[in-house]
């Protein structure tokens, strides 16, 4: 994972002040090209690169550890700014509602199990409504891995209305007393008028506390423009990215991070039920620079 941005460091930068003083404009080079050919988007790149030549201008002679440190930090401003505030574990209403949505395959019924897991971990009781009623097979796959982390799923039939699964998903938390019911949806793309509108629906009937658009880190640039319209139709609180396993460059998270404006909620790693992480830039920072 990331091994293209771990290479920021491994050129030779050399250890020399004075070498390193002379060599500076051609290093802010490399970083450029290393952050570029990473699949840092061009905008996240422009961003960085302007933030690291500001702090090197400020010093007057650099180290290599000085540098390193000035692109940590560079990449962390990048980073803080889509810290997702909320302590999801610390909210007080209850139910606390959480809808995920998302464009087809990109991981929303995985992350709820996941996201299910985490919350009962931490001693936390969820519901999961399982609102895909739309695709084949959407129902029984909640159902196993809702069983597989121990948590319930309501369950309507193949076909039925999505918001009436989730009506009655927090219904049964109130009765109980839980504390969270988790939504999933039906993939959707944006060009698919009745999914939108269904989708308007479960919101509107279960009015969320929280919407969440659930993207797959790597389909880049398409996804992004997807979430845009997901924006203007419903709009979303927050993101979770999956997938970034399978990001061997490293760059997707900060691209997306820059282009969405949006506070990241979790970062999903893999395919268990444990593989996923409070979005935290230090995370991501150790990641690379370890
Ligand atoms: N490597 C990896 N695979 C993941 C991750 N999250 C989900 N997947 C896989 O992605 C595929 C699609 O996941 P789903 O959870 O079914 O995605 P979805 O968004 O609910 O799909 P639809 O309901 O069809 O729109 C599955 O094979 C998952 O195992 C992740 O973080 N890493
Ligand atoms: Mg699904």
């Amino acid at each position: 994972m990331f091994e293209g941005l771990k290479k920021l460091f491994r050129h030779d930068i050399p250890d020399d002040d004075e070498v390193l003083n002379a060599k500076k404009g051609e290093i802010e080079d490399e970083i450029r090209n290393v952050l570029l050919e990473s699949d840092v988007s061009f905008e996240a790149v422009e961003a960085i690169e302007n933030d690291i030549r500001k702090r090197v201008d400020r010093i007057k002679k650099i180290s290599k550890s000085t540098l390193m440190g000035i692109v940590r930090d560079s990449i962390r401003d990048v980073l803080v700014a889509s810290k997702f505030d909320l302590d999801i574990l610390g909210v007080t209403e209850k139910p606390y509602v959480i809808l995920f949505l998302g464009i087809n395959g990109t991981g929303k019924t995985t992350t709820i199990a996941k996201v299910a897991k985490y919350l009962k971990d931490a001693g936390k009781r969820s519901v999961i409504s399982a609102s895909d009623t739309f695709r084949a097979g959407a129902i029984d796959q909640i159902a196993i891995l809702g069983d597989r982390v121990g948590v319930k799923v309501i369950r309507h039939e193949h076909g039925s209305d999505p918001s009436a699964v989730a009506f009655d998903a927090i219904e049964h938390a109130r009765a109980r007393g839980l504390d969270y019911v988790l939504i999933d949806s039906a993939g959707r793309m944006q060009t698919n008028k009745n999914l939108v509108d269904e989708m308007k629906k479960i919101k509107r009937v279960s009015k969320p506390n929280l919407t969440v658009l659930v993207l797959d880190s790597m389909v880049g640039q398409d996804a992004l423009n997807q979430a845009e319209t997901f924006l203007k139709e419903t709009g979303f609180d927050a993101i979770i990215l999956t997938k970034l396993d399978t990001d061997a460059k490293g760059g997707s998270l900060l691209s997306i991070v820059m282009s969405m404006k949006k506070p990241v909620l979790f970062l999903c790693t893999g395919q268990g039920m444990d593989d996923i992480v409070r979005f935290d830039p230090e995370w991501y920072l150790q990641k690379i620079f370890s």
